[in-house]
């Protein structure tokens, strides 16, 4: 059977890392191409998603767009590989981790942080955003902690949900979060991730260690 085309558009530092680690953890020859979205998705590449964020996957002509549709169409082109778990449950459990980290914390958690914006337009009242926003991660955090149970998210190999896993956690530090200390579970599963060799390369284009606290600083290390 032929390879799938396939074609990955991902922004250093954001999200899409984690769709970058599977792809690359999923061995298919893919290409990448780079949307910085760290000012806002760029008005001249909607075209590609109207809804105006990364990652997006080419798969053979179709186009898919957000995480949890991504890693399951990944899933999909190795399924010996169990990107979604062993067993039934564990493909729901997968689930719940994606709807989870895609709807509550990146959404209800990180925007307000990231993009307060978005939101309202005045400063003091963005910054109060920004800050409720940073308790209610500091929350999802703790619900994370109690759900980690052993070195993986879903049963005991990898899945998806631990590479998802991984960009909020990097945030975490880069936010200033006390992640060694408050999340010891979420920690252990995060740094057994970042030895595998796929989750090193997908955090190369950032141009710094997987885990540094600087990953903030990347707008200025970009060259638009
Ligand atoms: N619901 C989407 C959200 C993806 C998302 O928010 N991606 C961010 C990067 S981490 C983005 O593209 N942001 C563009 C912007 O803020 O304008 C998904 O789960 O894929």
């Amino acid at each position: 059977m032929a390879a799938p085309e396939l074609q990955l558009f991902i922004s250093p530092g954001s999200c899409a890392t984690a769709a970058y680690a599977l792809l690359i953890e999923s061995g298919l020859p893919f290409s990448t191409k780079i949307i910085n979205v760290f000012e806002g998705f760029p008005a001249e590449a909607l075209h590609l998603n109207p809804k105006g964020r990364v990652p997006i996957l080419h798969v053979n002509g179709e186009i898919i767009t957000e995480m949890p549709a991504i890693m399951m169409a990944i899933a999909q082109l190795v399924p010996d590989r169990k990107f979604l778990g062993e067993t039934n449950m564990e493909t729901i459990r997968c689930y719940e981790w994606f709807s989870f980290l895609s709807g509550e914390l990146h959404t209800l958690g990180y925007y307000p942080v990231f993009r307060p914006h978005y939101f309202i337009d005045d400063q003091d009242t963005c910054k109060e955003l920004r800050n409720r926003g940073l308790e209610k991660v500091g929350r999802y955090y703790g619900m994370i902690e109690d759900k980690i149970k052993g070195l993986h998210a879903v049963g005991d190999g990898f899945t998806a949900a631990d590479v998802y896993l991984l960009p909020f956690y990097r945030w975490g530090i880069a936010w200033g979060f006390a992640m060694k200390e408050k999340y010891p579970k979420y920690t252990a599963l995060i740094e057994n991730l970042v030895q595998r060799e796929s989750v090193k390369k997908a955090c190369e284009i950032d141009g710094m260690e997987p885990l540094s606290a600087d990953l903030l600083k990347l707008p200025k290390l970009l060259v638009k």
